[in-house]
């Protein structure tokens, strides 16, 4: 029941769903803190109560968004530690396993930057879309390897994260070009590599990335720009092994038009403006095709054969993070 999740897991949810917290890695790091916070706060006296708060809890942060698998993924990883018979032994298996996400989650990020990185030569120049921390890392790692880098980033409409990367760049003294997303076609001609994250990646391959991301693959290919998705094995969809696709995300209109907006251009058409419609889907999905490589801490894979490593790291048995 809501009312038995505590009010800092509420809080989260908020976050996530207003995109306070965003990007898939953050995402699923708040969720697994989230839980720990829960099960730290948890007030109940049963251990059958404890469970279901729990449980609830991963239920209120699933809800938020329903693209980055990283969130499923990090509930189901922290719950399915949750051990013992008494209340305390639950808590402190619980509290135990979502630090043990989080340092992993960190660690994973690091190994895959050094992988990354290796696909990066002194003087590059790399195009991003929206932001990533995977993304960031293989940059980070190139830098912290002595090579020098030059970045175009596409501002990502219509959040504009590219201004997040353009931020953390120009941090690491990264010389930035931002660029409209409609330039980036005519700006792939500088670029030596496409280098983007993930929110999802599917059995077949496909990378499921912020919208926007699919179309620069196609033009990159066309362009003979190698496409680089960083990804940390928490992104890989499970259940898209057994045929399930990915939702991807319908958002506010607002996002895209303000009501000034709207009413300026309904403003011929008197009353009857039901003819104007707004569509903001948040994501894409790039066919493996277009995908030279996915980078994991595991190594980087040809997107073809991230099925190999989906079924060794997930097994046959997955159901809904909330489900004991
Ligand atoms: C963020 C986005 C990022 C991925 C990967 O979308 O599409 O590319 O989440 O990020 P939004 P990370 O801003 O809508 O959350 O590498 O940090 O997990």
């Amino acid at each position: 029941r809501q009312s038995d999740v505590d009010p800092a897991v509420i809080e989260t949810a908020e976050d996530i769903e207003a995109m306070r917290i965003r990007g898939a890695a953050t995402i699923a790091d708040a969720a697994a803190e989230a839980l720990a916070t829960q099960a730290k706060r948890s007030a109940a006296t049963e251990p059958d109560a404890f469970e279901r708060q729990l449980r609830a809890a991963a239920k209120t942060l699933y809800e938020t968004r329903p693209t980055a698998v990283s969130l499923p993924n990090a509930l189901r990883y922290v719950l399915r530690g949750m051990d013992g018979e008494t209340v305390s032994d639950r808590r402190a298996t619980t509290i135990a396993r979502a630090e043990e996400f989080q340092r992993e989650l960190a660690q994973a990020q690091t190994t895959l930057g050094t992988i990354g990185s290796n696909r990066l030569c002194d003087g590059d120049v790399v195009m991003t879309h929206c932001h990533s921390t995977d993304a960031l890392a293989c940059l980070e790692a190139a830098l912290e390897d002595g090579k020098s880098l030059e970045a175009i980033v596409k501002e990502t409409r219509p959040r504009k994260q590219g201004h997040i990367t353009a931020r953390q760049l120009r941090e690491w003294d990264v010389p930035v070009t931002l660029i409209v997303d409609n330039a980036a076609r005519r700006s792939l001609d500088e670029a030596d590599h496409v280098l983007v994250g993930a929110d999802s990646i599917a059995a077949d391959g496909s990378v499921i990335n912020k919208i926007g991301t699919s179309g620069l693959a196609v033009n990159a290919r066309e362009r003979g720009v190698p496409v680089m998705v960083a990804a940390q094995t928490i992104k890989l969809h499970p259940d898209t092994m057994t045929g399930h696709t990915v939702e991807i995300e319908m958002r506010d209109d607002a996002e895209v038009l303000s009501e000034e907006q709207r009413a300026d251009i309904a403003s011929d058409a008197g009353d009857a403006d039901d003819g104007l419609v707004v569509e903001n889907p948040a994501f894409d999905v790039t066919p493996p095709r277009y995908v030279d490589a996915i980078v994991t801490e595991r190594g980087q894979f040809p997107p073809e054969s991230i099925v190999t490593l989906m079924r060794d790291l997930f097994g046959d048995a997955i159901g809904e993070p909330w489900e004991p």
